[in-house]
């Protein structure tokens, strides 16, 4: 079992159950796990994409924890359940709709006057809790049918991952050149992309394998990356978001974000869910739900109950994962010795 490898995570399910959809922990957002006691939560690296780069954060990449990574005792490497079709309704690549089309241009000429949101504000409630490798520092997260992919940052230690989400186990690791900073990545097509921080590019590879097909020159700081039907949406750590065409990554369009009727800065790791953009706010617990016609935020879910306890003040929630079957949130953050299942959609909870 799992308990035994995740000393402090509050609670542990196996991943049969979590393949099949059956009995999950009981965790609840009041019982957040404890610090993982991993001394990489505390050697003053450099942090996220927005911190200047640490010349002291040079070395090889951190090996998973071999206490994890244990293929023998714990990782059946279950393969992705092919019949496992996500519903029609539940496809986050859904298409943006014509009339939603027409509504952001006359958006963009200025010719409609966008109405006040109230901004629905709640807190998570946790349906499950798994383990994270606590090398990770997360920068994106994403489903490939029952598989995570992972995508990890910091100069010399980056990689794109393939990892079990039931135990934790990371499967397959393709390092990223030790000058690469890796960033946000998404599936599109049947294609993975990996943004990179500065490095001018986003690296196609194979989701399966995380072989690398091909490179799409970049011109932006990468951070968050989603696909949202015929485009692909990134963030840079501003108030902005960015619409791509995913072949060429060429901009087409920006949305600003608001919520209440001010710009939200630091828009980090995203995720496209039923048509609609979900984005974690830069160094807080936020994620927001966001209107990708007027870029309003909609929904507020406050994570801060959920983050562990001791974590470093970098290491913060980074990594948004919708599972299509399922229909939950798995969210995770840089370094964390836990994964969440947050039930969805969120309701019922407001926050205090
Ligand atoms: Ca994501």
């Amino acid at each position: 079992m799992l308990c035994a490898l995740t000393l402090l995570v509050a609670s542990c399910s196996s991943l049969d159950d979590f393949e099949t959809g059956g009995a999950r922990n009981g965790g609840t957002a009041d019982t957040p796990a404890t610090e993982s006691g991993d001394s990489n939560t505390s050697d003053g690296g450099s942090g996220d994409g927005n911190v200047p780069d640490d010349p002291s954060v040079t070395g090889e990449q951190a090996p998973d924890d071999p206490s994890i990574v244990d293929p023998g005792q714990i990782n059946p490497d279950v393969p992705d359940d092919p019949s496992i079709a996500p519903p029609a309704d539940a496809d986050p690549n859904a298409a943006v709709d014509p009339d939603a089309e027409d509504a952001a241009n006359a958006l963009e000429a200025g010719g409609v006057d966008i109405p006040d949101v109230e901004v629905l504000r709640i807190q998570p409630r946790v349906i499950g809790t798994y383990p994270h490798a606590t090398q990770a520092f997360t920068q994106g997260l994403e489903f490939d049918g029952n598989q995570l992919l992972e995508s990890t940052g910091l100069y010399g230690e980056s990689s794109r991952r393939r990892v079990n989400p039931g135990s934790g186990v990371v499967q397959i690791t393709q390092p990223l050149a030790a000058e690469e900073f890796g960033q946000g990545l998404t599936v599109h097509n049947g294609n993975l992309i990996q943004l990179t921080w500065k490095e001018g590019v986003a690296i196609v590879a194979d989701p399966a394998t995380l072989d690398e097909v091909s490179r799409i020159p970049y011109d932006a700081e990468g951070w968050g990356i989603c696909s949202l039907g015929d485009r692909i949406v990134t963030s840079d750590g501003t108030d902005q978001l960015q619409y791509r065409d995913p072949a060429s990554l060429q901009l087409i369009s920006t949305l600003a974000v608001t919520i209440d009727g001010e710009p939200l800065d630091r828009l980090n790791e995203l995720e496209c869910i039923d048509g609609l953009i979900w984005a974690n706010v830069w160094l807080t617990a936020d994620i927001v739900q966001i209107d990708p016609i007027t870029g309003q935020v909609l929904t507020l879910i406050d994570a801060s109950a959920i983050v562990p306890d001791g974590v470093g003040d970098e290491d913060v929630l980074n990594g948004i994962a919708f599972h299509r079957t399922a229909r939950t949130m798995f969210v995770t953050g840089k370094r964390w010795n836990v994964m969440y299942e947050l039930e969805y959609p969120f309701e019922d909870a407001p926050a205090s």
